[in-house]
């Protein structure tokens, strides 16, 4: 697989990141895995055949430095980058009164700076090649008003970075998608959720978005388990 196509997921360590590269994989795409818990990302790394298929990067998203760096190791390593699949995030209890304050800036700079950055950070490569794909992972909380969500908040920030993003490159070649995930059981929950997804079952959308012809651009997949009404 010496050319082909090279995807960046970050929030890669686990749950819907780690199943999109294990699809991303089986669709002949070359993964960059990157997340801050570089021994989980080792292990999914030699899972998917080692160094030729998939590269662990160890990677905060709300680190500007990082994310530069994660693009350069992309093309330095695959020689190209054809997708960047920004998902990585965490929740915070509902209530504006729940969790500290720490907790509240930590979630807004990993879900909606960190994406911002991710877009930065490959947009330039993406215009320069007048392709790409970006995914964003939002939520159903970025669709819809969730009570006392400062994350559902924070979902709609990426919902709207999307479609902002997608009428600024409007003129090019280069694809949007924003991944709208309703109940999926992972590591996200603190216990597991009842009738959830399985990652793998969001994974399957983004790789749908992914394998579409070059005029087709998928922009936004809510997917819900038959079961969850709000
Ligand atoms: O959760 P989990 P999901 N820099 O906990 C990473 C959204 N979503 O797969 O850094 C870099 O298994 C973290 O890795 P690590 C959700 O908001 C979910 O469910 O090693 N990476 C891990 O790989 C999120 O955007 C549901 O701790 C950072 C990953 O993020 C996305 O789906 C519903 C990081 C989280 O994996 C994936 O979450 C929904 C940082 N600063 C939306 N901070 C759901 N599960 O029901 C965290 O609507 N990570």
């Amino acid at each position: 697989m010496p050319d082909s196509p090279v995807l960046i997921i970050t929030g890669a360590s686990s749950g819907i990141g780690a199943a999109a590269a294990r699809r991303a994989v089986e669709f002949d795409y070359r993964v960059v895995l990157a997340a801050r818990s570089h021994e989980k990302l080792e292990g999914l790394a030699e899972e998917l055949g080692g160094p030729e298929h998939a590269l662990a990067v160890r990677c905060d998203v709300t680190s500007w430095d990082d994310q530069q760096a994660l693009v350069a190791t992309a093309l330095e390593r695959f020689g190209r980058l054809d997708a960047f699949f920004a998902n990585a995030g965490f929740g915070a209890k509902r209530g504006f009164l729940e969790e500290s304050v720490e907790h509240w800036k930590a979630m807004i700079d990993t879900n909606v700076l960190g994406a911002a950055l991710s877009i930065r950070a490959c947009l330039p490569h993406f215009r320069d090649q007048n392709s790409g794909h970006l995914l964003l992972t939002s939520s159903v909380a970025g669709r819809r008003w969730v009570i006392g969500s400062l994350y559902s908040c924070t979902k709609h920030a990426v919902t709207a970075m999307g479609e902002s993003l997608r009428q600024e490159v409007a003129e090019t070649e280069i694809k949007v998608t924003v991944i709208e995930p309703g109940a999926v059981d992972t590591p996200f929950f603190d216990s597991r959720p009842a009738n959830a997804l399985e990652p793998d079952d969001i994974a399957r959308a983004v790789l749908f978005a992914l394998t579409q012809p070059p005029h087709v651009d998928v922009n936004e997949i809510l997917v819900r388990p038959t079961a969850q009404s709000n």
